[in-house]
């Protein structure tokens, strides 16, 4: 039978189930990686599945996104990733190395290798053929571990790309369309492989912009075929060897299809607050702009840094704001510096940052009050950069470097001569700020500073749940409106603390209130848990005693989060119930049957609400058990 690029890795990789569309399947990782924010609670939970050495073809530790070191708490924990990773086998790639996604691409990524990540914007890799997917820590944990990881079987959408992209538009502007078409979650359960005559026109970074954000739309990945441009590229990073040709079968078939026609498009803008709320920059035109960043895992490989250079070589930033730049690694960050193009910047009047997630994550660097920020990221979440009032606006690196100029969005095709940049032959490669570990690490001491609290777990599962609806949210909730980032990030070793702050943009009492009713339940709209890969979104409502998250409908990995940390997920069989539940009402439901039809009794209306779920039979195991960590463990003693 022919197959789909995504078909062909998944088959390769099949641990178990079968290949058919929502059906439950196991897939062997070949990789995997975490990031600081995520990390130290996926080593403290692979820590207790009392493994003695990864059992990848290889684990990588990044440190990217706690780096401000505002006090001991984000220094401790990086020590505490340095030595474990050394202890348990892990490459760790020190702070100031760059983004995970970016160095990962540039050093690590491999065609038709799986790879899973505890951020959400793993699929980076898909840009160079690898079947990366982003989950919770523990499922990264487990993956650690040895075992394979658990999902349903994704569909896959063919994304037809023809003609070549015009001076000016970028692959920023080909995912912000697909993103405008698609939605925030119309990706939810596909992969969206790209494929086409327009592919062999964008190069492996322009594809890994392409793949990164396909996590805006809540997809399982995005891939790209590996091609002569993966090739040139993986030379360049002197890995030439590790190149595959690979792509889909003659006669492969898709569950669905779209078409962009790369010539027809043009510069285009994500505005506040959502990825997908798309209009043309030419919209925008003359709209004055406060604030501009540059970088993220989304755009800022070399030649974004080096076209952002070429536009503001010779001028001056606007008097009006300030512009940010953050090169996505250390590898860009030296080749600017050597090539010039970081002098170009200094001259301009760029700030520049530390190659690191910075204020794409809330560390650093807000907006000014109402103010208007123009960034090349991923992510505009309401609140996310740290400034609750400010509105973002996601754009490519030559929008952002024009508006900069300008003080004012400009329609960049008004602006000249589009900057000729040309991928380089040959990257600088400079692996030293890697550790690679010791073949025996059993004698390695672990530093572990006073704010890693230990790992907080759950009893089994209550036959019968009871408590108050605890809070009552719309839809597109973000895992960012959840569990809040940016100055709370140094918490994230510390679940007792980091969960005072749970829904604390919404509703700034639910942690005491949750703690005070002793638990209950969270109801939402469409979309529940979209954005970050943080597990933290459903570890520390746990910690407070959320028993259920009641909604119209989940993104992926908030599910499989919810799942892994005891928390019942269900979604209303009829979506208009959901205007059945008001805040505080009292609810009651059996579900010491997870198989049977469930019934949520509202006890102060005196409704009965049918609410249904899509758990697998290991997802059921594992609730019962209270979580994934607890199942591991009661496996592992019998
Ligand atoms: C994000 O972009 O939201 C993050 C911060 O990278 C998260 C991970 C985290 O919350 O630590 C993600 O994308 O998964
Ligand atoms: Fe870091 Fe932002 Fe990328 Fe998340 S989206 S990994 S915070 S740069």
């Amino acid at each position: 039978m022919a197959l789909n690029l995504t078909q062909k890795i998944i088959q390769a990789h099949l641990a178990s189930g079968e290949m058919k569309a929502g059906q439950p399947i196991a897939l062997k990782m070949d990789q995997t990686l975490t990031q600081d924010a995520t990390g130290t609670m996926a080593y403290l939970q692979f820590e207790a599945l009392g493994v003695p050495r990864v059992r990848t073809e290889l684990s990588v530790s990044y440190v990217d996104h706690n780096t401000l070191q505002e006090d001991f708490k984000n220094p401790d924990d990086h020590n505490f990733l340095r030595t474990i990773a050394a202890k348990y086998g892990l490459v760790f790639s020190r702070p100031g190395n760059g983004i995970c996604h970016q160095v990962h691409l540039e050093r690590f990524a491999r065609p038709g290798r799986t790879l899973i990540g505890s951020d959400s914007h793993t699929p980076t890799a898909g840009g160079i053929g690898s079947l990366a997917i982003g989950a919770g820590g523990l499922d990264v944990a487990m993956c650690m571990a040895g075992n394979p990881f658990s999902l349903k079987m994704p569909k896959v959408v063919k994304v037809y790309l023809t003609g070549a992209l015009p001076a000016w538009v970028t692959a920023k502007d080909v995912i912000l369309e697909v993103l405008r078409r698609e939605t925030v979650k119309g990706g939810v359960g596909c992969v969206y492989e790209y494929c086409g005559p327009g592919v062999e026109t964008l190069t492996v970074p322009e594809r890994a912009t392409i793949t990164n954000m396909g996590a805006e739309l809540g997809a399982t990945t995005s891939i790209f075929p590996s091609d002569s441009m993966t090739r040139q590229f993986l030379k360049a990073q002197d890995r030439e060897d590790q190149w595959e040709n690979l792509g889909p079968d003659e006669g492969a078939t898709y569950d669905r299809e779209i078409h962009l026609e790369l010539d027809k498009l043009e510069p285009l803008a994500a505005a506040p607050h959502m990825p997908d709320v798309i209009v043309p920059v030419r919209d925008l035109e003359g709209k004055p702009v406060d604030q501009v960043a540059i970088g993220s895992c989304t755009n800022s490989s070399y030649v974004d840094m080096a076209r952002v250079a070429m536009i503001l070589r010779g001028r001056t930033v606007h008097p009006r704001l300030s512009l940010g730049i953050a090169p996505g690694s250390r590898q860009v960050l030296a080749m600017i510096a050597e090539n010039g193009y970081l002098n170009d910047m200094i001259g301009a009047g760029a700030r520049l940052l530390e190659s690191a997630c910075g204020p794409c994550i809330g560390q650093g660097f807000a907006p000014p009050t109402n103010g208007v920020s123009v960034r090349t990221f991923n992510r505009n979440f309401e609140g996310r950069s740290g400034t609750a009032t400010a509105g973002i606006y996601l754009v490519s690196p030559e929008v952002a470097a024009v508006a900069a100029v300008e003080g004012k969005f400009t329609d960049p095709r008004t602006f000249g001569e589009y900057p000729k940049v040309t991928m380089p032959e040959r990257f600088k490669i400079d692996d030293s700020m890697f550790i690679f570990p010791p073949e025996d690490g059993s004698k390695v001491e672990i530093l572990r500073g006073p704010n890693i609290a230990p790992l907080p777990v759950k009893g089994e599962l209550e036959p019968r749940l009871e408590g108050v609806a605890l809070i009552k949210v719309g839809d597109n909730i973000t895992t960012d409106h959840i569990m809040p980032a940016g100055k709370y990030l140094p918490l994230r070793s510390n679940v007792p603390e980091y969960a005072k702050h749970v829904f604390e943009s919404i509703d700034k009492e639910f942690a005491a209130r949750a703690k005070a009713k002793q638990g209950g339940f969270i109801i939402g709209g469409e979309n529940y848990g979209q954005g970050s890969s943080r597990e933290h979104a459903a570890l520390c409502p746990m910690y407070l005693g959320v028993k259920a998250v009641i909604v119209k409908s989940f993104a992926r990995i908030h599910l499989a989060n919810l799942v892994n940390f005891g928390i019942v997920p269900l979604t209303f069989q009829n979506p208009a119930d959901y205007d059945k539940i008001d805040l505080n009402d009292h609810l009651h439901i059996d579900v010491s049957d997870l198989s049977r039809p469930l019934v949520l009794d509202n006890r102060t209306k005196g409704i009965k609400i049918p609410v249904v779920h899509s758990l697998s039979g290991r997802d059921i195991e594992i609730l019962k058990a209270g979580g994934q960590l607890s199942l591991a463990k009661k496996q592992a003693g019998a």
